[in-house]
């Protein structure tokens, strides 16, 4: 059975590596049914959809990819109306997920390392990208897009899932132009009359990176776009935004794409962590102002919680690793040795714009990535956070609990499926008409290795230690996901 338990909980290893690996087995089935094996009750008036995406194949025909985020992009659908919830997925028919299907191998080398099979030769000079929308699903001006960042979204219905095709947003993306998978909603956008507005990137790494934002109306209009140069190569994943500003970091990496030319890597692997020297801040005006650049001492980030102004200052808090590692040309994924890798952490960045100098310090040393907090308080200053997190305080592991920090009092609440539950990125739905911050549920995924299947945890985000409100038990597995929204209707 899964368990809760206490915050200093440090035993032994709160997991098996063998449990763990299953989470990475294929999904190739489609699903539509309603839940009925379910603990606890869904709280009646939780209503809307919870959507995930994330890779749900992990080989074709016994060819495994490289890695996980090589994998086809697969949508869960979780509705819940009236107290009851309705399971449905489907695999995003990407043009190249439709032609490896049918030829039954893999055609398409991937950013993370798969190749073709035939060697180097059979993918030498192959520079052919495969959207494998696998990140992110968002809904947006009254489309369900699944988004992957190097290559425009593909828009889904909202009700069957079923794949409509690429979407370029109505003419605002160009052929060619990514579109990051992390959108930031602005809640209540100035320039847009006081109305939500969502802020995206993409990038164009080369010697020097093109960062292009978008900003676009709840009815689809692009209100305003911008394009800049910033010096040397920089791969972001996502960036932080507040009501006057973007923040991009720039980790420091460098990239040769010789052996991924070669035909040898994919071009992730291609992205060396360079230890000794300092992260770039860049931030953005999105009204009006110059682009201000500021150092820091070395590490990587991939995600940011959230961002606000502060008089002088902007404070961006962001999951950040000290290094990281290079994937070794006969490294599996699956035998990840958790122990010698660095945890992603919580960390405060305290920018200050008159000195352009940065202060940082690090809030929380449990390993922890996914953060999420109120929707109506992004960007703005905001007190409780929510992260998928190790079971042990300290080391490196992978993800089994979901911790809540107070960053007003620094309290925090774990809520933990070790030893044999995973939990993947937790979403916070506020209660309607709520008041509190932290009135509402959190929403996650947890893969169940006992039994090789996925629940859908719903917890109270007042008090995770109170344990479920209500576990869904699925009648299969949902390999470990990456990103989704809650839409309510
Ligand atoms: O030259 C550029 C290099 C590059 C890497 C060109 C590029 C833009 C094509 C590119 C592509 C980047 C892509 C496609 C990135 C996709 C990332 C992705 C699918 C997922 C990232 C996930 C990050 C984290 C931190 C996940 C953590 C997961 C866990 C802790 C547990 O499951
Ligand atoms: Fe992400």
């Amino acid at each position: 059975n899964l368990i809760s338990t206490s915050l200093n909980s440090s035993d032994s290893l709160s997991y098996d590596l063998q449990a763990w690996q299953k989470g990475y087995l294929s999904q190739p089935n489609e699903y539509d049914y309603w839940i009925d094996d379910i603990e606890g009750e869904i709280p009646p008036e939780l209503e809307g959809t919870l959507y995930r995406n994330g890779p749900g194949l992990l080989e074709i025909n016994g060819q495994a990819f490289r890695h996980p985020f090589d994998g086809d992009g697969m949508i869960s659908a979780i509705r819940f109306t009236n107290g009851r919830a309705h399971y449905c997925n489907r695999f995003v028919r990407t043009q190249g997920y439709v032609e490896e299907q049918k030829a039954g191998k893999i055609l398409y080398r991937g950013v993370f390392g798969t190749q073709k099979p035939g060697g180097w030769l059979a993918n030498f000079m192959d520079l052919r990208i495969k959207n494998i929308a696998n990140t992110q699903v968002i809904y947006w001006a009254g489309k369900l897009l699944a988004l992957w960042e190097a290559a425009q979204p593909y828009r889904l219905d909202p009700h069957t899932l079923e794949t409509i095709g690429i979407d370029d947003l109505d003419g605002i993306l160009e052929p060619g132009d990514g579109f990051a998978a992390h959108v930031r909603i602005d809640p209540n956008c100035e320039e847009n009359g006081g109305e939500p507005c969502l802020v995206n990137f993409s990038i164009k790494p080369k010697l020097s990176t093109l960062i292009t934002i978008y900003e676009i109306s709840s009815q689809g209009k692009l209100l305003k776009k911008q394009v800049h140069s910033v010096p040397g190569f920089a791969f972001i994943h996502d960036f932080a935004m507040t009501p006057n500003y973007c923040i991009f970091f720039q980790n420091p990496v460098k990239f040769n794409p010789i052996p991924y030319l070669l035909g040898f890597s994919g071009a992730g692997e291609c992205i060396k962590f360079e230890p000794k020297e300092p992260t770039k801040i860049i931030v953005i005006p999105r009204n009006s102002g110059k682009i201000k650049y500021f150092e820091t001492s070395s590490g990587f980030v991939f995600h940011h919680a959230n961002a606000y102004e502060d008089q002088d200052r902007i404070i961006v808090d962001s999951i950040c690793y000290e290094s990281l590692p290079e994937v070794r040309p006969n490294d599996d994924y699956r035998e990840t040795d958790f122990s010698r890798l660095d945890p992603g952490q919580l960390w405060r960045f305290s920018l200050d714009l008159t000195t352009e100098k940065v202060e940082r310090e690090r809030i929380e040393s449990r390993c922890c990535e996914f953060p999420a907090l109120h929707p109506n308080l992004m960007g703005r200053p905001y007190r409780y956070l929510y992260l998928g997190a190790a079971h042990s305080p300290q080391g490196n592991a992978p993800l089994q609990a979901i911790l809540k920090l107070d960053l007003n009092t620094q309290q925090r609440q774990l809520w933990s499926a070790a030893p044999e539950g995973f939990v993947s990125e937790p979403v916070f739905v506020p209660r309607k008409n709520a008041i509190a911050e932290d009135d509402g549920w959190l929403l996650t995924v947890v893969y169940d290795s006992h039994h090789h299947r996925s629940d859908i945890v719903i917890l109270d985000s007042r008090d995770l230690t109170q344990g479920v409100i209500a576990r869904l038990h699925l009648k299969h597995h949902i390999p470990y996901g990456l990103h989704g929204t809650f839409v309510t209707p």
